[in-house]
C-alpha cells in the first residue's frame, strides 16, 4: 500500500476549496485519526469559508512602572462584559455581534493643526515603539470595573511623529462608520442607542501627552479581541471608561474642545473631562463605589480611579464639580 505524507500532496488534489489556515496541521490530524482524504476533503468542504483571523501573541513586552499590582480580572469576564454600543446595547452583545468584524487592513488617518497629514497603515502605527503591558483599573461610569493587562505604548509617541501648529489644543478621536458591520449604528429601530454615530472623543493636548494615556492593540498578551476595539483604542486609565473609544480610524488634532458623543447623548450626565470621581455623583446614581468583576463586595472607588498621584496637576485650579 502506497501512503503519501501529507506534505507530499500537491494542494489541487485535495483541496476544493481553500482551506486557509492551518492547513498543514488539519492534514496531520486527519491523518492521525485515519479519516483518510476523501473524508478529509469533505471535512473542509464543511467549514465555515470564513477565515478567522488567529490572534497575534505578543512577548516580551515591556514593563511599566505604572502596573497596579491588584488582582487581574479573567480575561472571560473583560471579553463577555462589554460597552460597545456598536454591537448592542447588551454587555453580552459585543463577544457575539463583533465576531466577524474585518480588522485587517486598517487605517488610522492623523490630520487637522498639523505641518503634514498623514495615513498610517496599522502595522507602521504598532512598529513606533516597543510594545509595553500596562496593568490598569477600568472603571465604567456604570460602577463596573476591571483590571487588565492592555498592550501598547503611549499615545505621546504617535503625537510626536507630528509637527503641530500652535492651534492644536485638543486631540479628537474617532471610530469607524460602517452600519454594515456594526448593527448599532443603524440607530434605535434595530436595538441600537440611537447615539449620533460614529462615536467621538476627545482629550486637551496635556491629557493626550500624559504617559498613562496608551494608544492600546492589546491584552492578555495576544491582540486585541473584535469586542475590546480592536484593531487599535485609547485607554486612559483616571477617566470613566467612555472616553476610551475603540476601533479608531481617525485621529484629529483641533483647536476648540471637540465633541464628544455621550456628551452629545445627555450633556448633564456626561461632561468631557469624565475624570473618575467618587464625590461627583452622577445624576441618577452614586459614583462612590464599584463592583469589579468577578468579585461580590463593592469597593470604594478612588479619586481618578486611583491615578491622582500621576494626574491631579493636570486639574490644578479647575472646579470639578463643573467640568465633570
Ligand atoms: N466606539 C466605542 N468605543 C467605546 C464604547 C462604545 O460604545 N463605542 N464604549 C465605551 C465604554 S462606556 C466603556 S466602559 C469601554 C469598555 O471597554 P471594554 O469593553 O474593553 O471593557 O469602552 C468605551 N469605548
Ligand atoms: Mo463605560
Amino acid at each position: 500500500m502506497l501512503i503519501k505524507k501529507p506534505s507530499d500532496i500537491p494542494y489541487s488534489e485535495v483541496t476544493p476549496k481553500p482551506l486557509y489556515m492551518n492547513r498543514r496541521k488539519f492534514l496531520a490530524a486527519a491523518a492521525a485519526a485515519g479519516v483518510g482524504l476523501a473524508g478529509a476533503a469533505l471535512w473542509e468542504m464543511s467549514q465555515p469559508s470564513t477565515p478567522v483571523l488567529a490572534a497575534t501573541k505578543y512577548d516580551n513586552l515591556v514593563k511599566s512602572p505604572f502596573d497596579t499590582t491588584e488582582k487581574i480580572t479573567s480575561m472571560n469576564d473583560v471579553t463577555h462584559y462589554n460597552n460597545y454600543y456598536e454591537f448592542g446595547t447588551d454587555k453580552s452583545d459585543p463577544a457575539k455581534n463583533a465576531q466577524n468584524f474585518k480588522t485587517s487592513p486598517w487605517q488610522v488617518a492623523v490630520e487637522g493643526e498639523v505641518k503634514k497629514k498623514r495615513v498610517f497603515q496599522l502595522e507602521e502605527i504598532i512598529k513606533l515603539a516597543p510594545p509595553e503591558e500596562r496593568i490598569y483599573r477600568h472603571r465604567c461610569v456604570e460602577g463596573w470595573s476591571i483590571v487588565v493587562p492592555w498592550i501598547g505604548f503611549p499615545l505621546s509617541v504617535l503625537i510626536k511623529q507630528f509637527e503641530l501648529t500652535p492651534k492644536a489644543k485638543y486631540v479628537a478621536f474617532e471610530t469607524l462608520y460602517d452600519p454594515k458591520q456594526m448593527p448599532g449604528q443603524h440607530g434605535s429601530l434595530f436595538g441600537g442607542a440611537g447615539l449620533d454615530w460614529p462615536y467621538v472623543e476627545g482629550l486637551r493636548m496635556d491629557e493626550a501627552m500624559h504617559p498613562l494615556a496608551i494608544l492600546c492593540f492589546g491584552m492578555y498578551g495576544e491582540s486585541l479581541p473584535n469586542q475590546d476595539g480592536a484593531p487599535i483604542r485609547m485607554v486612559i486609565p483616571w477617566k470613566y471608561g467612555f472616553k476610551s473609544i475603540k476601533s479608531i480610524v481617525k485621529i484629529r488634532f483641533v483647536e476648540k474642545e471637540p465633541p464628544t458623543t455621550w456628551n452629545k447623548q445627555a450633556p448633564n450626565e456626561y461632561g468631557f473631562y469624565s475624570n473618575v470621581n467618587p464625590t461627583v455623583d452622577h445624576p441618577r446614581w452614586s459614583q462612590a463605589t464599584e463592583r469589579r468583576l468577578g468579585e461580590f463586595f463593592k469597593r470604594k472607588t478612588l479619586m481618578f480611579n486611583g491615578y491622582a498621584g500621576q494626574v491631579a496637576s493636570l486639574y490644578n485650579g479647575m472646579d470639578l464639580r463643573k467640568n465633570y
